[in-house]
This record gives structure tokens, sequence and C-alpha cells, in this order.
């Protein structure tokens, strides 16, 4: 079964993250997300990345905040593609989780995309372009995606110029 993993380092990121499994499941993509933390429970996260690389993870997904070394300890640990979520949770509003997600030193990469929301959401969609790769049901879908959302800016920019 080949799947999208997604771990989040705290149960408080779930809420920006469930952007992430809403479009996973409106593309009828298989996911499993867990909370596992590179600091709290370093062993967890371990034995879960080996268990989930021989059930079937594709592509992995990590989200944490703070100092963040979840995604870069997640790519220490598989081969396979780890895309970087920074979340927003302390005073340096996500700065300090970007940071520390996506300085990933050569050879070690960890795909990082943006803070919060905006992120959760690319984050899905980064991983299915990469499920797509050797899915062409799946690909198809993305191409329709973005001919859908190329339509609503125009439908957006009509609703807007005729208030004008
Ligand atoms: C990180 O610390 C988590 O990923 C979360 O973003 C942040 C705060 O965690 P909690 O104190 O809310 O559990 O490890």
């Amino acid at each position: 079964m080949k799947f999208v993993s997604i771990i989040i380092g705290s149960k408080s990121d779930y809420p920006v993250m469930e952007e992430c499994v809403k479009i996973l499941e409106k593309f009828s993509v298989m996911y499993e997300v867990i909370v596992s933390s590179a600091h709290r429970s370093p062993d967890r996260t371990h034995k879960y990345v080996a268990e989930a690389e021989k059930k079937g993870a594709q592509v992995f997904v990590a989200a944490a905040g703070m100092a963040a070394h979840l995604a870069g300890v997640v790519a220490s640990l598989t081969t396979k593609p780890v895309i970087g979520v920074p979340m927003s949770a302390s005073a340096l509003n996500g700065m300090d989780a970007l940071l520390s997600t996506v300085q990933m030193p050569g050879g070690m990469p960890v795909a990082t995309v943006a803070i919060g929301k905006a992120g959760a959401v690319n984050s899905a969609y980064l991983a299915m372009q990469i499920l797509a790769l050797e899915d062409r049901e799946l690909n198809v879908k993305l191409q329709e995606d973005r001919v859908l959302k190329a339509k609503k800016v125009e439908t957006d920019s009509i609703s807007i110029e005729s208030l004008i």
C-alpha cells in the first residue's frame, strides 16, 4: 500500500496540518498521521519511520514548530523524499522553525515549504506531485486542478471588475 506519511511534532500542530489532510482526502490519496517529536519522543520517531517505510510510505511530511528538527531527523532515517512544514508556534512566528527546517547540510535534503497554512497545503500538493511521477491517474487529477485554479482567477477577476 503506497501512502503519504504525515508526522506532526505536537497535537497543537494539527489544526494547521489538517489542511494537508483535507487536500489528500479530496484527491483520494492514502495517508496516515501520527504525532511524534524529534525531541520529546525520539525513539518513537525512529521506530515509526522504519515501520512506515516497510508499510509503503512513499513520501514523508514532517511538521514542527520552534527548534524544529523533526523533518531533519526523519530525513536522516529514510531515503524517501521528506517535506518539511515549519509551524508558527512561538514568539518568532515560525521563522525559528523555517530556519531549523530549511538549513539542512548538503546531502540530507528536506524540501521545505512555507510557514503555516500555505505550507500545509503545499506539502499535500508536493507529496501528490511526487506520487504522480508513477501514478498517471493522480497526475491527470493534478492537471485538472491547475485548470480549475486558472479558471477561478478569471471568474474572480470578472467579479471584481463588475464592482468597479
Ligand atoms: C514543536 O513544538 C511542535 O511541533 C510544536 O509546533 C511546538 C510546540 O509544541 P507544544 O508545546 O504545543 O506541544 O515540537
